[in-house]
Order: C-alpha cells, then sequence, then structure tokens
C-alpha cells in the first residue's frame, strides 16, 4: 500500500507503536527549536534532565517575541537562554535575527526531517516538506534530551489543490478558506497534507503562510511535498544538500479528502475575534481602518514584503492609519534595505519595526480603544493586541497594504495591473547573528537573572481528589485567555508565581484569588479548551494555583498535553448537558483515584447538587503514568533511574 508525505515521514522516524489513526506512536525528533517566551522554562526543565549535550541533529534557541526591553527581565532571559545554549551545544539566533518560523525556514529546515519546536506555529517548517509540530516546553526539552515524542496518530487529510490563484488572491486566503470551511477545531487530530496540480504554483513562502495558519485549523501539523519548488529555494538559500524529494506514492491512501479550486477563491478577511470568522473582502469594503501591522511569522517573507514595497510605492498611508511592517528576518530585511524596497516603504510613511513578533503578541503597537487594525498575523483573539475593545481583522499583505492607503478595507483587486514578483535565484547568506555552538562547554557559567524563579512540579496523583468548580467558561477558550500574554506580562514568562495573578483573569478576574484562597479546585469549560498557543503556562500556571483537573466538553491538543505532562487531569463531559449543571462554587469530589485513573471513566460527585457525572479520561497508557506519577519530568526521571 502507498504511502503519503506524512506517512512516509512518520514512518522513517517511528520508534513505537502502529501507524493506525487515534493510536499512540512515539516518534524520533530530529531537530528543536524554541523561542524566548517559552524558551527559558523549557531550558529551566531541560537543566533538571542533567544533559551535557543535546542529542539533537540540531537545536536553535531563538530570540523573537520578549524584544521589548522596559526592564532587565527580558535582557536578563536572554542571557539565560544564551548561555545555557552555548553550554550544552545549542545553536543561539540573536535577538534582530529574525522570527524563529522564518528564520528556520531559510536556514534550518530540512524536508523529510522531523521538527519540534515550543511554539504552535512549528509547522511552518510543513512548507519545505518536514514533518514540523508545535508542543509544550516540557516536550521540547525532553526531545533535546534524545527522548522520542509521544502522539496520537494523526488522520491525514488530504487537500488536493485545483487550478491557480487568480492575480491578487493569495495564499492567506487559500488558509482562510479551510479555516472558514472547517472551523478552529476542524484539524484537531489531523495533519493536512496539500496535493495536486495546485501546489506547483505556489512558492515555498506561499506553502508556508498555509501550514503556519493550520495552526489555527487545530491540526497536528500541515505539509507540502519537497518538490523542484523546495530544490529551488534551498538552492537559493545555498542549502542544496539538504534537498531530497519527498512526494506521496501514487497509491498513496488518506483518511479524509477535501479540494480547492484555487481559480474560485476571492480575497478573504477573519472578522474579530476569531480566525475562523471568513468573510469575503468585498463584505467589508468601506469599514474604516486606524491601524495596519503588517508581518509576523504568517506573512513577512521577501516576497510578502516585495509585494507590500510595490503597492506602497509612491504613494503615501492614509492620514488616519499608522502602518507598520515588521520582516521576519535579517536576511529579509537586508535584502529589502539593499533593493531599496525599504525606502519605498518608508518613504510610504510606514513605521519600520524590529524583525521579531512584535504587535502579533502584544510587544507594542496595541491599537487605540475601540480602534480597527487590519493585519497580516495568523490570531485575532480578543484583547491580543493589549487592547480588548479593538477590533483586529486578519488579511493578506495585498488587501492590509491597499487598505493602508485607502483608510478602508480595501479589495487588492481594485489597485489595477498585477504585480510581478520574482523569486530571488541567491538569497543573502549571512549567518553572522547566530551562534553556533557545536559541542557541550561545561565551563560556560549559565547566567540566572533575579525574575527567573523555579517552576512549579507536579506531584503524584492521591486518591481523593475534591475542591471547588472555580469557575466555569465558554467554548474555544484559548491559552491568550488562560495565560494572557502582553508586553507587560512577557517579561514574567520565568516567574510563574507573578504570572498567577492574571490566570484566566479575561474571563473571569475573580479566578486568581478564588483559586488562591480555596487552595485550588477546578476548572469548568466549553469545547476547545485551550486553543491557540503552544505556551505550557497555561499549565503551569494552574498548577501553581493548585488547579486539580479541567473539565471541558473537549479539548485542543496542545493545550491536553501539557496539562497531562503536568500532571492536571483532562476530563471531557461523557455527557455533555453535566456541563449545565455544574455552578460555580459547586463541591466537585473524586474517590479511589488510585484504582479510578485506571479507567476511561471517572466519577465525579458533585456535593452540592448531590450528583453524579461520568467524565471521559481517554489516554494512552504512558499519560495514565504520567498522571499517576506527576507528570512528565517524573516519568522520565523514573524511566533513566
Ligand atoms: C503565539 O503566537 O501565541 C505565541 C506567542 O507565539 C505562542 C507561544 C507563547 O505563548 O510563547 C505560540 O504560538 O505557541
Ligand atoms: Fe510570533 Fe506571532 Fe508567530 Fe506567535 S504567531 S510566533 S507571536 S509572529
Amino acid at each position: 500500500m502507498g504511502l503519503n508525505v506524512a506517512q512516509k515521514i512518520i514512518k522513517s522516524h517511528l520508534v513505537k507503536g502502529e501507524m493506525i489513526p487515534g493510536k499512540e506512536i512515539a516518534i524520533r525528533i530530529d531537530r528543536t527549536l524554541t523561542q524566548d517566551s517559552t524558551g527559558t522554562m523549557a531550558y529551566l526543565q531541560f537543566e533538571t534532565l542533567g544533559i551535557d549535550k543535546v542529542k539533537t541533529k540540531r537545536s536553535v534557541a531563538y530570540i523573537d517575541h520578549n524584544i521589548l526591553q522596559s526592564g532587565p527581565e527580558n535582557a536578563d532571559d536572554h542571557l539565560y537562554i544564551q548561555t545555557v545554549a552555548k553550554k550544552h551545544g545549542i545553536y543561539f539566533s540573536r535577538p534582530g535575527n529574525g522570527i524563529c518560523h522564518q528564520v528556520n525556514l531559510e536556514r534550518f529546515g530540512v524536508p523529510g526531517d522531523t521538527l519540534l519546536g515550543s511554539d504552535s506555529h512549528t509547522p511552518t517548517g510543513g512548507g519545505i516538506g518536514m514533518l514540523a509540530i508545535g508542543a509544550g516546553g516540557l516536550d521540547v526539552a525532553v526531545a533535546m534530551g534524545g527522548k522520542e515524542y509521544y502522539i496520537n496518530m494523526p488522520r491525514v487529510f488530504k487537500v488536493n489543490l485545483k487550478g491557480r490563484l487568480n492575480s491578487w488572491v493569495s495564499a492567506k486566503d487559500i488558509i482562510l478558506e479551510m479555516l472558514k470551511r472547517l472551523t478552529v477545531k476542524g484539524g484537531v487530530g489531523r495533519i493536512f497534507e496539500y496535493t495536486g496540480e495546485g501546489v506547483k504554483t505556489l512558492s515555498v513562502p506561499e506553502r508556508a503562510t498555509i501550514t503556519n495558519m493550520g495552526a489555527e485549523l487545530g491540526a497536528t501539523t500541515s505539509i507540502f511535498p519537497s518538490d523542484d519548488v523546495v530544490h529551488e529555494f534551498l538552492k537559493a538559500q545555498g542549502r542544496e544538500k539538504d534537498f531530497s524529494y519527498i512526494q506521496p506514492d501514487e497509491d498513496a491512501l488518506y483518511d479524509d479528502e477535501m479540494e480547492i479550486d484555487l481559480s474560485l477563491l476571492e480575497p478573504m478577511v477573519a472578522c474579530p475575534h476569531s480566525p475562523d470568522k471568513v468573510v469575503s473582502v468585498s463584505e467589508l469594503e468601506g469599514v474604516r481602518v486606524n491601524q495596519v501591522c503588517i508581518g509576523s511569522c504568517t506573512n513577512s517573507s521577501y516576497m510578502d514584503m516585495m509585494k507590500v514595497a510595490n503597492i506602497l510605492k509612491g504613494k503615501i498611508v492614509d492620514e488616519n492609519v499608522s502602518l507598520t511592517i515588521s520582516p521576519g528576518s535579517r536576511q529579509v530585511l537586508t535584502m529589502l534595505s539593499k533593493n531599496g524596497s525599504l525606502a519605498l516603504m518608508i518613504e510610504a510613511g510606514a513605521r519600520i519595526l524590529e524583525s521579531a513578533c512584535g504587535p502579533c503578541i502584544g510587544m507594542g503597537q496595541s491599537p487605540a480603544t475601540n480602534a480597527v487594525s487590519i493585519r497580516t498575523f495568523n490570531r485575532n483573539f480578543e484583547g491580543r493586541s493589549g487592547t480588548k475593545s479593538a477590533k483586529i481583522y486578519l488579511a493578506s499583505p495585498e488587501i492590509a497594504a491597499a487598505s493602508a492607503l485607502t483608510g478602508y478595507i480595501t479589495d487588492p483587486r481594485k489597485l489595477g495591473t498585477p504585480l510581478e514578483i520574482e523569486m530571488p535565484s541567491k538569497f543573502l547568506i549571512d549567518d553572522n547573528m547566530i551562534i553556533k555552538s557545536e559541542s557541550a562547554q561545561k565551563k560556560v557559567r549559565v547566567v540566572r537573572g533575579p525574575n527567573i524563579k523555579s517552576f512549579p512540579k507536579a506531584k503524584p496523583l492521591v486518591d481523593i481528589v475534591e475542591g471547588k468548580a472555580l469557575t466555569k467558561v465558554g467554548d474555544n477558550i484559548t491559552t491568550d485567555h488562560i495565560m494572557p500574554s502582553n508586553s507587560k506580562l512577557l517579561p514574567y514568562r520565568s516567574n510563574i508565581p507573578y504570572l498567577s495573578d492574571y490566570c484566566l483573569v479575561p474571563c473571569d478576574e475573580d479566578f486568581p484569588k478564588k483559586a488562591k484562597e480555596n487552595s485550588g479546585g477546578f476548572i469548568i469549560a466549553g469545547d476547545n479548551y485551550g486553543q491557540g498557543s503552544s505556551r505550557e503556562h497555561a499549565a503551569l500556571v494552574p498548577l501553581y494555583l493548585g488547579i486539580k483537573a479541567v473539565f471541558a466538553k473537549s479539548f485542543a491538543r496542545i493545550h491536553r498535553e501539557n496539562l497531562i505532562n503536568n500532571g492536571i487531569l483532562p476530563l471531557v463531559f461523557e455527557n455533555p448537558k453535566d456541563y449545565e449543571s455544574i455552578e460555580i462554587m459547586d463541591e466537585l469530589k473524586m474517590e479511589n483515584m488510585l484504582r479510578q485513573v485506571e479507567n476511561n471513566i471517572i466519577v465525579v460527585k458533585n456535593k452540592t447538587k448531590d450528583e453524579k457525572y461520568n467524565m471521559l479520561f481517554d489516554v494512552t497508557l504512558r499519560q495514565r503514568n504520567m498522571i499517576k506519577y506527576g507528570g512528565l519530568l517524573n516519568l522520565v526521571k523514573k524511566d533513566t533511574e
């Protein structure tokens, strides 16, 4: 039987298990990436494993998120990461070198390899045929230690691309179409594999936009084949030796299938406050825009920036719009400055920001109260920009640039003659901002600033687990709700006690107080709880607050793994109606847990209402053990004893 691309890579990395959808498998991880907002915690966890040198083919630590230095905290974290990286043979991409996913694509990604990254947009690497998966920092730490990564074998979903995009329609519109059809939970347990004649019409950066934002579908990852287009891209990056063809077999089978006719797509926009609220741009024309932000790991490639420069050329940004542009990497920024395109942007009135995440994670450029901001980013969750009342729309660079000029959401097709931008046959290659530590350097002193606190550690399961239902939230709660991140909070990613005062505050202001007063308890949630980022802090902070279990209608993949890795029970209502019965401050109790934990159903008593609920605990043996022994670190230590 023929294999598809995802199955081929999984098969060649399979350490344990069978490739049967839903069954647990373990795969070898070739490469890892971390960024600074999840990295500090990941390296603190890595250090506890007591390993001298990372055991991967290549691990890279990037600095791209926490780049505002309004106090010593971020700079201290950077110094910690830089020194810990040097000590353990990890490459270090210095601040200014670019966004991890963009730099990874340019300089490190290898078709056919596996990559595990402590960032949910790690699947960007699928644009060159890597199996690239986002995970919590602890999973990445363990992979750096040479241990396999466990997932349930995903269903591989074939997305057959037909035809080619019309002028002014862009790769962003393909992924917005996917989100429109499948929603933010449509990808849970799936890998999206793009095939068909339309694939060869898409460049690597276009493919990477699609695989990047596949994270918003909740997918395990997304992947394109490695073909001549990838070959040309790697050649232009001076990395031809990293290339190999990876194509699906002719008789490859898929678990699901859909088709997108590229020629039928229109420019589209995702409306506030969810990436799946997608409408055609024509429905929004005339909406006044106050801010336009171009960049992020979704749309900051050289090709995207060149489109923007050409749209802005010789024009001036509308007087009511603030336009910011963050090129994705130093490579992109240098090329733009050398070929004069940067000048075109500056002349048009753009505010050029550092090559980093910037406004995407609320690190500056929060919009005005009630403002409308149109962004080329991938997430528009309420409050993520730093302004709760702001309305964030997501769109292609073409729509963003056109709207910056007119001051209204604008259909780029009105700009007239289509752009013709050539993919460079040679990118500018300069890796001087990457500190290449090839071997362990035991003598390096790891510098730990005063803001770096130890992280909470889970405890083994006890027989009676009880407490109050501290809060009850609705569907699609994001990790940005559970553990908000913005310029004020990101500096404290290595200080869990500090962060604990902000946990779930966007949903329930009193949650931290209630958790502290009651020595912990439970969270009651709707569908797709924990969607969005990979931040382990959304589990570590609840652990610190004494949260013992989350009762939800369903969970997002990475967050569920993070909960289990930290010994918190992710329980799913067998009967979703029970969600309605539980009220805030009801007293809940689970008895005989040392026995119950072996079952797929755990019985919960509501002492206040004298009711019982069946909660599904559908996990693998290994996950059961993590809950029993108190999380992944304890399990790994037990395994190596
Ligand atoms: C995000 O886009 O939400 C982030 C910030 O990159 C996160 C990581 C984090 O919270 O540090 C992600 O996507 O995983
Ligand atoms: Fe950075 Fe935004 Fe990409 Fe997250 S989504 S990695 S914050 S650019």
